[in-house]
């Protein structure tokens, strides 16, 4: 860890665990306590620790805002990442109880199983060796936030607004990866269209950047950790009776139930 920790990273990492454990929102508190994209991935970490004080377990990493459709829809247009652990694991098919979320959001996503560790630097066509098995998967957003609103900093302390996680079945990686079909369905109705060819033209390179995004901050992908490229397309609320489906093509389908 580099640099200097702002006095405040852990009150504002305790106002963000409380909002989530209350399911609760906040107003944004980046700008009105002087915290930048560094200071926030410290928040970020100091908001992890709490859940890892509670008994939860670090499992791997999410990227964020790897498409035009995320950048858009809320009006961020950096790369960040945020750290997923396995008390955010929803089982596939499994049932979510909306009643611990906010405003909670579903997106289609793509997952890697990570068989070794990235060495800092390793260049991206090395990494393929670095991953044992994909998957397609669903992301379960909740940003902490009120109006679901926030700015680059805001989002990153937040932990990228990352509530759970559902993995379908893992399959070995296929050839190509980068222009496979994505579908967002719920309720067997499809409710958004896209390609991982919008992941930063390829999933792969999505993993590029978590190396290279997390190492900067010290943490290296390890053997077992679950990657998430981040989404192909908008995000969309999640609502009691919804049965949510993401499809991503050659790879199949994950999927959940709210109540
Ligand atoms: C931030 C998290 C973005 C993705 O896949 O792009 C993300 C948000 O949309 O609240 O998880
Ligand atoms: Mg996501």
């Amino acid at each position: 860890m580099t640099g200097q920790t702002p006095p405040d990273v852990e009150e504002l990492a305790d106002r963000l665990d409380e909002a989530a454990a209350k399911a609760a929102p906040i107003p944004r508190l980046a700008a009105a306590a002087g915290v930048g994209p560094a200071a926030a991935y410290a928040v970020q970490e100091a908001l992890v620790e709490r859940r890892l004080a509670r008994g939860e377990r670090l499992v791997g990493l999410k990227m964020g805002l790897t498409s035009r459709a995320k950048m858009a829809q809320v009006g961020v247009d950096e790369v960040i990442w945020g750290r997923l652990t396995d008390g955010m694991r929803v089982d596939d098919g499994g049932l979510v109880d909306l009643g611990r979320y906010i405003h909670p959001r579903v997106e289609p996503e793509v997952a890697f199983l990570m068989s070794r560790s990235p060495e800092p630097g390793e260049p991206v066509g090395d990494l393929a060796s670095a991953v044992r098995a994909v998957a397609p998967a669903i992301e379960l957003i909740d940003s902490r936030y009120d109006g679901f609103s926030f700015s680059l900093p805001d989002v990153i302390a937040d932990n990228t607004s990352a509530a759970g996680f559902v993995v379908g079945p893992w399959r070995p990686v296929p050839d190509g990866l980068d222009n496979l079909g994505v579908l967002l369905e719920v309720g067997g109705r499809v409710v958004q269209t896209g390609s991982t060819a919008a992941i930063l033209g390829d999933p792969r390179r999505a993993l590029d950047a978590a190396v290279r995004l997390a190492g900067r901050r010290g943490v290296r992908l390890r053997e077992g950790w679950v990657v998430l490229a981040g989404a192909a397309t908008a995000a969309v609320p999640l609502r009691a009776g919804d049965h949510v489906r993401a499809v991503v093509e050659r790879l199949g389908t994950a999927s959940l139930r709210a109540a």
